[in-house]
């Protein structure tokens, strides 16, 4: 799996030195604004995005007409204010799980969402689940304003898209483990999504057991993150990465992930 991730950090180094580069032309090109056009407000929320000024990009792009670039930003500012998930950050977790010759998806994934102990605490995933199906929802709104629908999406939304996803499938998985690790006690404790931990309690939580709508979910992400893959033609090693997540989850490979198989991938693991 270590491969994408690599992949995913050159791409990311791109797309931020790239970004730089458009705000900066950006900014050039407003600055004889009035500050009240939409183009200026679009460039206040960018700056605000590019500080890590979350809340208030958020709320720039709330007020504005729901545009493609509108929607586009306020993924982004949602999931850099509630799931961790800016760019430096996960270029700082990737070079840090690199170092310590840890890369699986849950460990990167679980790293950036949880606290500064990688923990994460009941509220905290159902807050992240709802943040992250809104993050999915606004690329959703994208898609139908598009003639081809997800087809349509540019390159980087399908990276953004994709990460989204594995983020969502790794909370659903958090979810039904916190479940079942919570089962029999009065308070609840936090969880850490990594390999290590769930290696270490997985006798405490032997079977998680994922309603419908969990998986559909995951069938969903698996799609997204599949169309992410797809998006990129340069890395062949991408795909064959990709089917070995996709493999691990949907062990008989027909596109479905069952509870049995979900199992299969936390006893595997
Ligand atoms: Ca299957």
């Amino acid at each position: 799996m270590s491969s994408i991730f690599r992949f995913l950090k050159k791409r990311m180094l791109f797309c931020a030195t790239l970004s730089v580069l458009v705000i900066a032309a950006g900014g050039f090109l407003v600055s004889c604004d009035n500050g009240d056009s939409f183009d200026a407000k679009l460039e206040e929320a960018r700056i605000a995005l590019d500080h890590g000024n979350y809340a208030q990009a958020r709320a720039i792009l709330e007020s504005l007409p729901q545009t493609e670039m509108v929607l586009e930003y306020l993924s982004n500012a949602i999931a850099g204010g509630e799931l961790n998930m800016d760019t430096l950050n996960i270029i700082a977790t990737m070079d840090e799980l690199d170092d310590e010759g840890k890369e699986g998806s849950v460990d990167i994934i679980g790293t950036i969402i949880g606290n500064e102990n990688d923990e994460l605490s009941c509220e905290d995933i159902e807050a992240k689940l709802a943040a992250v199906n809104e993050a999915i929802g606004l690329f959703e709104q994208i898609m139908d304003l598009k003639p081809n629908g997800i087809a349509d999406l540019t390159e980087g939304q399908k990276l953004q898209l994709g990460l989204l996803s594995m983020t969502r499938t790794v909370l659903v998985l958090a979810k039904l483990i916190s479940n079942k690790y919570n089962a029999s006690s009065e308070i609840c404790a936090a969880i850490v999504m990594t390999e290590e931990w769930i290696k270490a309690n997985r006798h405490l939580f032997p079977t998680v057991e994922p309603t419908q709508d969990d998986l559909d979910s995951i069938d969903e992400d698996l799609h997204y993150i599949s169309v992410a893959i797809d998006a990129v033609d340069e890395n062949n090693d991408m795909l064959d990465d990709y089917n070995e997540f996709k493999n691990e989850l949907d062990s008989d490979s027909n596109d479905h992930v069952t509870a049995d198989e979900l199992n299969l991938y936390i006893a595997n693991m």
